[in-house]
């Protein structure tokens, strides 16, 4: 695109207009296939398809995409359900967990991990350097240190002063709009491949140990190259227990758009579990075709979408 309309679409699309490109709120559809293409969870998701568009937008390959674009959000002190700056667990400790995926259907994971602050890219190094998929706790970290990573405080300030205003109150968090925002991203790039990677601090305050959806292959990330992918946030148990994001990409396999797809996994979630009007569940999906689509059990789920330049937050539909 010439830089005078790149330029002018950058105006519209701050203002909320945009010429291009035809995607529309939730379920959009192409005629062609839409590549490269980044989508990712919450408005922290822009600042983090802003970092996987640069390698995607130089012909790069969508695994290193969700990386770098989720590294972002890893490092954000602002964000406080990933990384650095997450809430920790009830005792002050913050533990991560974070999964990726590549379009030959590898995958690594770390759960239960401390004091590191790219989860991601340990992940990665589990599926790319061992016959595994996932490391926990000790062993994780033993292997990220053996890996060059460095031991780091993610604890900040801003978060141990909450953790400890949340231990005088000892109040049972809800996973609402306001109490999880962790990122899940899905990308295809130039040549039509698909990676995902999902990275969180999961739920603040949790019993010690505790791990979620997040770092849970076919929970909090699933993805098949002949067909795309699917990722989640919110209660990670609620999607554990319906194998969201795999149950997703089989109903794409099966035809269902990713809209129709992320519904049908949410009016699971709704159908089976009572306590659902207590807890917030997002999903996301993209098809092969690139196109994409969301749906959530609360309203309030916001994901943001890059594609030809343009990247823009859209508001999810929602069962309630
Ligand atoms: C979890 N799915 O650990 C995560 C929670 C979340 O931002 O989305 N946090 O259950």
């Amino acid at each position: 695109m010439e830089r005078r309309k790149f330029l002018s679409n950058t105006l519209l699309t701050s203002l909320g207009l945009s010429l291009l490109p035809s995607i529309n709120n939730s379920d959009s559809f192409a005629s062609t296939s839409r590549k490269p293409i980044v989508m990712s969870t919450w408005n922290h998701g822009l600042a983090a398809n802003d970092a996987a568009w640069v390698v995607l937008s130089a012909g790069g390959r969508a695994l290193d995409a969700v990386e770098q674009g989720v590294r972002v959000s890893e490092a954000d002190p602002k964000v406080s359900s990933v990384g650095y700056g997450g809430a920790p667990d009830r005792d002050g400790n913050v533990t991560l967990d974070a999964c990726i995926m590549d379009e030959e259907g590898n995958c690594g994971s770390v759960a239960f991990l401390e004091k590191i602050m790219h989860p991601i890219s340990v992940a990665r190094k589990v599926m790319e350097k061992t016959p595994y998929v996932m490391l926990t706790g000790d062993g994780a970290l033993q292997f990220a240190l053996a890996n060059g990573f460095k031991e780091e405080n993610l604890l900040t300030e801003e978060a141990k002063k909450a953790w400890l205003d949340w231990k005088k109150k000892q109040t049972e968090l809800k996973i609402d709009k306001d109490h999880h925002d962790t990122i899940g991203m899905l990308a295809i790039d130039i040549k039509g491949n698909i990676s995902g990677a999902c990275t969180t601090s999961g739920l603040a305050y949790k019993m010690r140990g505790r791990v979620g959806d997040s770092p849970i292959i076919g929970a909090g990330l699933f993805l098949d190259n002949e067909v795309g992918g699917a990722c989640a946030t919110g209660k990670g148990e609620a999607v554990i227990k319906i194998a969201g994001s795999a149950m997703i990409v089989e109903l794409m396999r099966n035809g269902k758009t990713p809209k129709e797809a992320c519904k049908i996994a949410i009016e699971r979630i709704a159908k089976k579990q009572k306590d659902c009007k207590d807890f917030q569940v997002g999903f996301l999906a993209l098809n092969k075709s690139g196109e994409y689509g969301s749906y959530s059990l609360q309203k309030g789920f916001d994901y943001a979408v890059c594609f030809d330049k343009i990247n823009k937050i859209y508001k999810s539909e929602s069962f309630a």
